[in-house]
């Protein structure tokens, strides 16, 4: 009998860990609840990978199967479940944050040649997608290019019965804790997440290319929390987006491409977990203002545009992308906020908190050095609001003091005009100091 380990792969469709070991015989599945994540994360998130183990747990029931749950470090269950229950070998879909390798290899110590890894996470596996040269890619555009190019194979097929696992009769499964969380949290497991794929591919990925930017969202899929944790297999849906075709689905598989990308970079660049991507930036004038920051995480800047999207965070653990890019590129350009500091607050509020796909975006929006974003582009916050809230509904829903005006309200924390400048005049000066000074 075999063991697969469940991380960032809760699900059983398109997993190419599960597959391989029922392929060779009984297996059961396990998932760690492991202090090292867990203890550092919000109730919200915890909470939510909760409801989704518990969903893959019922998942694996009825196909007749077992998840074991326990708590612990995974170097030191995994090897105890295995002795305990004779296991042969051990089936794991692979991940690249720094952590997770650090911890793997701490797996593979413990049960060497024993352990057999897979791809999964992504659609393109972090360090497969290089340059001709070889070497890694820094820019999205010709990566993108390499990543479609590579694009193969269709998403694999799990049996709807797994062969018969004997379990000794008084083995316990262990339980899952009840984890409460301080916002509704949508419906878990793979199930509720391939009908929300299905949903918006008939009804909204037509238009996306037209309705994804705006503040409020609802041009997206609201698939990102599922991606985080593999409830939904990103390879399955870039091919079933493109069996619909046409404008919206081209620009929507790219948006899985940049989450690819996202993987690429940490996988390749692990500094930029704790420095900038270019560590020139680094030397920006940083401000750490508790004040500044408690005002910007709490959504009471004074700015309308800002004081939404913070506001709608915190209430349901979910922003558009347009509305990260503007509070990341606030925080990090306007208010100098150590941007450190921001992305992991951020990341603690957001559902689909994710290392890889959030380091990116904080680095990318804040003009860090990520991709090609020339640092002088500083949003105009007005306009941001007036092109993609037209008709304002997001801002009044979200900031009903500011009355559906543009401008600044109340008492705000920064004078944007003066914030603008003062940062231009230190970006020109590294800028000029020459490339990774
Ligand atoms: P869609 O527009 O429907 O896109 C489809 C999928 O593609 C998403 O579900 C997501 O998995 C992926 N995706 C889309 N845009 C990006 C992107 N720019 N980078 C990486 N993947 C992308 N995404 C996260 O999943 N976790 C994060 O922690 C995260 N932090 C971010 C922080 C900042 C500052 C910024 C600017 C972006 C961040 N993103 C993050 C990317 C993006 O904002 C979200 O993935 C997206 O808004 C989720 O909404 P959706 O599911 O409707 O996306
Ligand atoms: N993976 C685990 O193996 N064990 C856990 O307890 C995890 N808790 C998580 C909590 C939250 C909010 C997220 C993800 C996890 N994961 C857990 C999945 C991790 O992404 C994965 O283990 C990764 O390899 C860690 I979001 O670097």
């Amino acid at each position: 009998m075999n063991l697969v380990w469940h991380r960032a792969d809760l699900r059983l469709h398109d997993n190419p860990a599960l597959a391989a070991a029922l392929r060779s015989g009984p297996a059961l599945g396990l998932v760690v609840l492991d202090p090292n994540i867990l203890s550092n994360t919000s109730a919200r998130r915890r909470a939510w990978f909760c409801r989704n183990v518990a969903a893959l747990r019922e998942a694996y029931a009825r196909c007749g199967g077992t998840l074991l749950v326990r708590s612990g470090l995974p170097w030191e269950v995994l090897p105890r479940v295995v002795a305990e229950l004779g296991l042969r070998r051990v089936f794991a879909v692979r991940n690249s944050t720094p952590y997770a390798r650090f911890r793997d290899r701490k797996v593979e110590e413990a049960l060497p040649g024993r352990v057999a890894w897979f791809h999964g996470q992504y659609v393109q596996e972090p360090g497969e997608i290089l340059k001709p040269d070889g070497g890694p890619y820094t820019v999205f555009t010709p990566y993108f290019r390499r990543w479609w190019a590579a694009l193969e194979g269709e998403p694999l097929e799990v049996p709807a019965r797994f062969p018969p696992a004997a379990l000794p009769p008084e083995y316990d499964p262990g339980s899952l804790p009840e984890e409460s969380s301080d916002v509704p949290l949508p419906p878990a497991g793979e199930e509720a997440a391939l009908g929300a794929l299905e949903a918006f591919l008939s009804d909204r990925l037509p238009l996306y290319h037209q309705t994804r930017d705006r503040l409020d969202g609802s041009g997206g899929s609201r698939l990102s929390y599922y991606f985080t944790l593999g409830v939904l297999s990103p390879r399955l849906a870039v091919r079933r987006a493109l069996r619909v075709g046409g404008e919206g689905a081209r620009k929507w598989v790219s948006e899985l491409a940049w989450r690819d990308f996202s993987g690429e970079l940490l996988h390749n660049f692990p500094h930029m977990a704790r420095s900038a991507f270019d560590p020139r930036w680094d030397g920006l004038p940083w401000q750490d203002d508790p004040e500044l920051f408690g005002a910007w995480l709490e959504g009471r800047t004074g700015i309308p545009v800002v004081d939404a999207a913070m506001r709608e965070l915190r209430a349901t653990g979910f922003l558009s992308n347009r509305a990260r890019m503007v509070v990341a590129q606030f925080a990090v350009k306007l208010a100098l906020l150590p941007w450190q500091k921001c992305e992991r607050a951020f990341r603690d509020l957001l559902l689909d908190g994710d290392n890889a796909s959030n380091l990116q975006g904080w680095q990318w929006a804040g003009g860090l050095g990520v991709d090609a974003a020339p640092y002088f582009r500083v949003f105009n916050l007005a306009a941001q609001a007036q092109t993609h809230d037209p008709g304002g509904d997001w801002l009044r829903r979200w900031v009903p003091e500011s009355e559906g005006r543009l401008e600044p309200y109340g008492r705000p924390v920064l004078d944007l005009e003066a914030a603008r400048r003062r940062y231009l005049e230190a970006a020109a000066r590294i800028a000029r100091g020459g490339p990774r000074g």
